[in-house]
């Protein structure tokens, strides 16, 4: 058995299925590997950052790590924002990055680069292997590491040498510590939900799937305080039967609003609300300044079972009333485009356990509202801010979960960093329907031109607008096996999105907004 044979004989021994490559010279040995053992979906992204947001996604709906594999110093360059929104959302991933043999990095070929300093911001674990004999150990703790709660970005640096010399010797992965959380900290939030005063439970990670949400929202209502999410969760399980849970909204007097008068901030897996951005003359926390700022779990912690020693600290059951029972609008509305009308829409025509990605930056900022009586459905977001994360997360998504449906809400210039992750949602033949919201302009930094207080030009309106020339999505979807059709009404997209959730594989739509 040689390393790469190891390796993957590890990755199968741990639980790890599917690999999103972008492979390159120095990783031929384990691409010829993973040929000749079965058991391991390898699906071929066209760009390192399609391969690292789709891992990202893939773990969001499995809590389960992919692995990459990526090509040297640069391959993982490429693929760093998408690691970095990953970070942020708290999604373990092994990020296998192929290198040059230990023999040769000294030479300093081309492709040589500092790997593990490009790595180190973005992982949680980092390790080099050095010899055949050491890659199945050295894979084993990688994923120990990449399944720490919450979640953690394992970088696995295989030099070529490593992989192709006999001596392999596979392992499987220990689990992790599992979390814990502190009783003080259970005892000190039921004394401050027991005082009555003004109090906000702030609700982030595995704390927003169905039943630590639900349990939340009867804590809150049991003792009168409130619950948010953060801006941009990782992933919420939400819809009919479900517990309607608002954001934090991301412009920062609105943001300063939904927080005014608190007197007590809990946080449970979630960090303290910041804006996004400074702006002159408005403050950075978003909280009231004498708030009292109290974490039930950190984001490394166990919030859903600090919630469940919370709630019955208090006497706290769940409450059936809480769950959203109206049912969803009975036809989709239509005429002219509205971001309401779409997701009425959305809510209207998507089957139950659909997957929503939104990279829908300007335009998205109000469907949550209007969908919180669709069918039980997951809303996935861009976590790092970092755009390019939309038509990879839906890739990872539909890979994860293939008897479900993907819509994707997407922004068109936050879709051009990575649209050629729809020739691999072509060639896997996967049920992601992308709906292009085609304004033809970054139009929320022509908001953000005004809010900074700049005075802008020609030159400045120009960096903004992408018309001249227009971009034609359906002869860039065609041209990479995506079928697409354009609507500019809302009876158009209905019809489409109607067809679109029959077809077996992808389709696009241009929303003409
Ligand atoms: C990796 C990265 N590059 C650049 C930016 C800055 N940026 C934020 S929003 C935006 C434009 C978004 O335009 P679009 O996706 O069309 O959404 P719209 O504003 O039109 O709603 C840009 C360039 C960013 N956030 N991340
Ligand atoms: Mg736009």
């Amino acid at each position: 058995m040689n390393g790469a044979e190891s390796l993957v004989h590890t990755l199968i021994a741990s639980g790890i299925d599917t690999v999103f490559a972008n492979p390159g010279t120095s990783e031929m040995h384990f691409v010829a590997a993973l040929d000749r053992i079965p058991g391991i979906h390898c699906i071929l992204c066209l760009d390192e950052n399609t391969a690292t947001g789709a891992a990202d996604a893939y773990w969001r709906m499995t809590r389960k790590p992919a692995a990459t594999l990526l090509h040297c110093g640069p391959g993982l360059a490429n693929g760093l924002s998408n690691l970095h929104n990953a970070m942020r959302a708290g999604s373990g991933i092994l990020n296998i990055v192929g290198d040059q043999a230990t023999y040769h990095r000294p030479l300093d070929a081309p492709l040589t680069a500092d790997v593990e300093g490009w790595a180190a911001p973005i992982s949680g674990f980092v390790q080099r292997c050095m010899k055949s004999s050491e890659v199945g150990r050295d894979a084993a703790a990688a994923i120990t590491a990449a399944n720490t709660y919450p979640g953690k970005i394992a970088t696995l640096i295989l030099p070529a040498d490593t992989a192709w010399d006999e001596g392999g010797i596979s392992a499987t992965a220990e689990p992790p510590e599992p979390p814990s959380f502190r009783e003080d900290a259970v005892a000190k939030a039921a004394g401050i939900l027991n005082a009555g005063e003004d109090t906000m439970l702030l609700i982030s990670g595995a704390a927003l799937m169905e039943a630590p949400l639900h349990l939340a929202a009867a804590i809150a209502h049991a003792t009168g305080s409130k619950i948010l999410a953060p801006v941009s969760p990782a992933r919420v399980e939400r819809g009919q039967g479900r517990v309607p849970i608002a954001r934090v909204p991301y412009p920062v007097d609105l943001a300063l609003d939904a927080l005014a008068g608190i007197k007590n901030l809990i946080l449970i897996g979630a960090t303290a609300p910041v804006a996004f951005f400074a702006y002159p003359g408005k403050p950075g926390y978003l909280y009231p300044l004498n708030c009292n700022v109290h974490i039930l779990a950190r984001p490394d912690e166990d919030a859903c079972a600090a919630l469940a020693a919370l709630a019955s600290a208090l006497n706290v059951s769940h409450d059936p009333r809480l769950r959203r029972d109206d049912h969803r609008p009975a036809a989709p509305p239509t005429g002219s485009i509205t971001p309401e009308k779409l997701a009425q829409s959305l809510a209207a025509l998507m089957p139950p356990q659909t997957i929503i990605i939104d990279e829908a930056i300007s335009y998205g900022r109000g469907f949550y509202p209007y969908t919180y009586n669709a069918p039980p459905h997951d809303w996935l977001q861009l976590t790092g801010g970092a755009i390019g994360a939309g038509l990879p997360m839906a890739t990872g998504a539909a890979i994860a979960c293939p008897t479900r449906r993907v819509i994707t809400l997407q922004a068109d210039g936050s879709a051009m960093y990575t649209v050629q992750a729809l020739w691999t949602q072509a060639r896997e033949k996967l049920a992601v329907t992308t709906i292009i919201l085609s304004n033809r302009k970054y139009a929320i930094l022509l908001g953000e031109l005004a809010n900074v207080g700049a005075n802008p030009g020609a030159t400045a309106l120009n960096m903004l607008d992408l018309s001249n020339p227009d971009i034609d999505w359906i002869q860039l979807a065609e041209g990479m096996g995506v079928p697409a059709a354009r609507a500019a009404t809302m009876d158009e997209l209905n019809q489409y999105l109607t067809a679109a959730l029959e077809h077996d594989g992808p389709f696009l739509i241009e929303l003409l907004v």
